[in-house]
């Protein structure tokens, strides 16, 4: 893929110095939380990776030009713009085409990253197979299946099927590392009781997988995936009640497509107060600072 990218200028010269890098994906920003926590999360997103000494490559389409880093007015500009188009692998070109605003999932964000030569991305939760749909597959499990990005995420969103989601990535062939965990985390909550069968317990553990994988060309991404802080968690039995809820009034208003995620989201935070959104919060920080320690790791 030929991507016209436009660099910050400290991811430019941090990646020409072969120095740590962590992609950040912008949809989080445009569709996954109101304005304006949005912007607050996003700068503290930021900045927990540059606590750990690497640099935040916050990936979108502004006006129809692919940035790779964004400076805070354009983080701004973004996480305020009225109409952004959600983009995955189908989506780019058309919002470069139209010079539209455009915000990556976490297939867009690979897409761009890998092309930039960044290796690790942080996000939240990927998406996945939906309860009751198995067809509606999120495409960021085909990106995942083709494009060489290390994911760093709390597991795929508990809003989500994922005993299926597990099934679909291992079909696909992507390697599924739990982080100092036996198990798949679930999103806001540590536990799914989903058993992964490669443990890792540091950044140089998943840098050793990453630079044999590379050695050996294999396509692909992988997931590493890294339960919420306890001390965060918003237990599983409670979650499932209010995201069951959410399910049923997205059937009953008839939601589809790329609207699904986004409303689940909106909705259960909305249903769950405070509690969902603390448990969001910790994880995305959580995550952005081991895949810094990864990225870290890579070039040591
Ligand atoms: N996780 C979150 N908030 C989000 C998303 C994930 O906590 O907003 C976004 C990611 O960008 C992910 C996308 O790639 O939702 C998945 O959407 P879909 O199910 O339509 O593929
Ligand atoms: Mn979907």
């Amino acid at each position: 893929m030929q991507l016209n990218l436009n660099f910050h200028p400290e991811v430019q010269s941090a990646l020409n110095e072969n120095r740590a890098v962590v992609a950040l994906e912008s949809t989080l920003i445009t569709h996954g939380f109101p304005a304006p926590d949005n912007l607050e999360i996003a700068r503290a997103i930021e900045a927990t990776v540059r606590r750990q000494g690497a640099v935040p490559a916050t990936i979108a389409i502004l006006e129809g030009q692919i940035y790779v880093g964004l400076t805070d007015e354009q983080l701004e500009y973004l996480g305020t713009a009225s109409h952004v188009r959600k983009c995955a692998r189908r989506d780019i070109p058309i919002a470069v085409a139209r010079k539209e605003n455009g915000a990556t999932t976490v297939a867009g964000t690979m897409i761009v990253a890998r092309c930039a030569g960044i290796k690790v991305f942080a996000t939240g939760g990927i998406g996945g197979v939906h309860r009751g749909q198995p067809f509606d597959e999120s495409a960021d499990l085909i990106e995942l299946s083709r494009t060489p990005v290390t994911v760093v995420c709390a597991g795929a969103k508990a809003i989500l099927d994922l005993p299926l989601t597990l099934e679909v990535l291992e079909t696909r062939g992507v390697p599924v590392l739990g982080y100092q965990t036996d198990e798949l985390p679930a999103f806001y909550s540590q536990h799914s009781g989903l058993p992964l069968d490669v443990r890792v317990d540091t950044p140089q553990d998943v840098a050793r997988i990453i630079k044999v994988r590379e050695s050996m060309d294999f396509d692909g991404g992988m997931l590493v995936t890294v339960p919420v802080p306890a001390e965060d968690e918003w237990p599983a039995e409670k979650a499932q009640i209010i995201i069951d809820q959410a399910i049923a009034e997205l059937v009953s208003e008839g939601i589809a497509g790329k609207a699904v995620t986004p409303y689940l989201l909106e909705r259960v935070s909305t249903l769950s107060g405070s509690q969902s959104k603390k448990a969001n919060i910790a994880l995305l920080l959580n995550n952005a600072r081991v895949a810094a320690q990864i990225a870290q790791a890579l070039v040591e």
